[in-house]
């Protein structure tokens, strides 16, 4: 399969790992409808060798968000679907077949932000900055951004962004909740295959109760959520891979947890 401005390599012993990487580096992979669409596609798509998925940028950004030389006259009900277009596709980011790691650098603003926010686990490096430009454009997020974007940072912290133009450098963007890992330059590809490459070896129906189950239960209310965990628990629990991982430590043959 092939998709437009997206380059799928299929890496690991297994097949495990899904590197896609967005190679429109001269438009700082600005996505255009084509690329929104082939994301979704790439998505439902991918083999089922495939375990876990790592999302980079060609060139000097990771993405500049909506392309906005199609940004054109849209009335309300074309406006409507446009942004529905990009929630169905980024929903197949978050809740599709595999984890995904975002590995950032350069600029991560506007679409480019909602698209890393739809990711499980965001490694920056050092030359990553986050803005959310919309705000200055004279439009509004429409890529699941408030939706998703408070829940890393707080609602007040978006406003913030989207009032004033306000820009986060990647250690800021560390400190504030963008990014769960900060690299030197450079290495953010290196440590997201990394960190995809030790999500595989999970059990699948552990990182499908962490994708699936998890955001679901911190939005129930608490009596709902302790069901619902109490369910996902006992389906985790009962497969035939659960109870030989415990055998294995039992009988001395897993890993300890250890600190670094
Ligand atoms: C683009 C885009 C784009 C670059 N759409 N073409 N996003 C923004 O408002 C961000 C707009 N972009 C920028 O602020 C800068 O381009 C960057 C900080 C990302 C990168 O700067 P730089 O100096 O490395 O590159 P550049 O020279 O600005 O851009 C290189 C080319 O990419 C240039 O085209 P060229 O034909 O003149 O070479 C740019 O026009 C083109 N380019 N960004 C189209 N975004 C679901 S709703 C989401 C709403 C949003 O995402 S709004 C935020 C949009």
């Amino acid at each position: 399969m092939t998709y437009q401005d997206i380059q799928l390599d299929i890496r690991g012993d297994q097949q495990e790992i899904a590197v896609v990487r967005l190679t429109r580096g001269a438009k700082r992979n600005a996505l255009s409808d084509a690329l929104v669409l082939g994301l979704r596609n790439l998505f439902e798509q991918l083999p089922s060798t495939v375990r876990a998925a790592v999302i980079d940028g060609e060139g000097p950004h990771f993405c500049a968000g909506l392309d906005l030389s199609e940004l054109q006259e849209r009335d309300a009900g074309q406006g409507l679907h446009h942004s529905r277009m990009w929630h169905a596709a980024l929903e197949r980011v978050q809740y599709g077949p595999v984890p995904v790691v975002a590995a950032l650098h350069g600029a991560v603003v506007g679409g480019g932000l909602e698209l890393a926010s739809a990711c499980h686990i965001r490694v920056a490096d050092e030359t990553t900055f986050y803005a959310l430009p919309e705000g200055s454009r004279g439009i509004f997020v429409g890529g699941g951004g408030s939706v998703r974007i408070p829940k890393l940072i707080g609602a007040a912290r978006m406003t913030d962004m989207m009032m004033t133009g306000r820009v986060y450098n990647a250690q800021d963007g560390d400190r504030v909740g963008f990014a769960q890992y900060l690299v030197p330059a450079g290495q953010a590809v290196d440590k997201a295959i990394e960190l995809a490459t030790r999500i595989a070896q999970n059990a699948p129906l552990t990182n499908y109760a962490l994708m699936h189950a998890l955001p679901r239960i911190a939005e129930q209310p608490a009596d709902q959520g302790y069901l619902t965990e109490a369910m996902m628990a006992a389906i985790a629990q009962s497969a035939p891979e659960a109870k030989s991982r415990l055998r294995d430590f039992l009988e001395g043959r897993a890993e300890k947890v250890r600190k670094d």
